[in-house]
């Protein structure tokens, strides 16, 4: 019985603190402004990214703020060798060709599979692993945007991408 008062009673009070707010949220918010934040003050963003024999990244979106200091740790947790399995990260500037870039960096292979024709197009990449090793690398999330990032051993591309967002 007292249990089923205080249920009644805290969602009465959540009524009314909703009600409330409503009445009182025509002046616009303070945190409006608190929006403007300098990027030097964000705390950096760090991602782990593993990558296996299966030719999958575990993560494939990722959104940081614009101007914040991120790092990539590229884990590849398979067990094949770098020349048959080997991943990398590659982030790529906003309406980059993936698919292109891919088709590219096959004859890259001995530049970390990063295409000297489209190095323009790179924001960040790691070296090229095998499995058990770890790469990182480090970079500033670039303009407010979609972005894709890829891994550009050869055919791994198709399955190894996903979404970098900068809000
Ligand atoms: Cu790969």
């Amino acid at each position: 019985m007292k249990k089923v008062f205080l249920v009644l009673a805290s969602s009465a009070l959540l009524f009314v603190a909703c009600n409330n707010s409503s009445e009182t949220s025509t002046a616009p918010a303070p945190e409006e402004t608190a929006e403007v934040v300098d990027p030097a003050t964000l705390a950096p963003l760090e991602v782990t990214i593993n990558a296996d024999d299966n030719m999958k990244y575990d993560v494939t979106e990722i959104t940081a703020k614009e101007g914040q200091k991120v790092k990539v740790i590229l884990h590849h947790v398979g067990k094949l060798p770098i020349a048959s399995m080997g991943h990398n990260f590659v982030l790529l500037t906003e309406g980059s060709d993936l698919a292109q870039f891919a088709i590219e960096a096959i004859n890259a292979k001995d530049n970390d599979y990063i295409p000297a024709s489209l190095v323009d197009e790179v924001i960040a990449h790691t070296k090229t692993i095998g499995g058990g090793e770890t790469a990182e690398v480090e970079f500033t999330a670039p303009a407010k945007g979609t972005y894709e990032f890829l891994c550009s051993f050869p055919g791994h591309s198709a399955m190894m991408k996903g979404t970098f967002i900068v809000e």
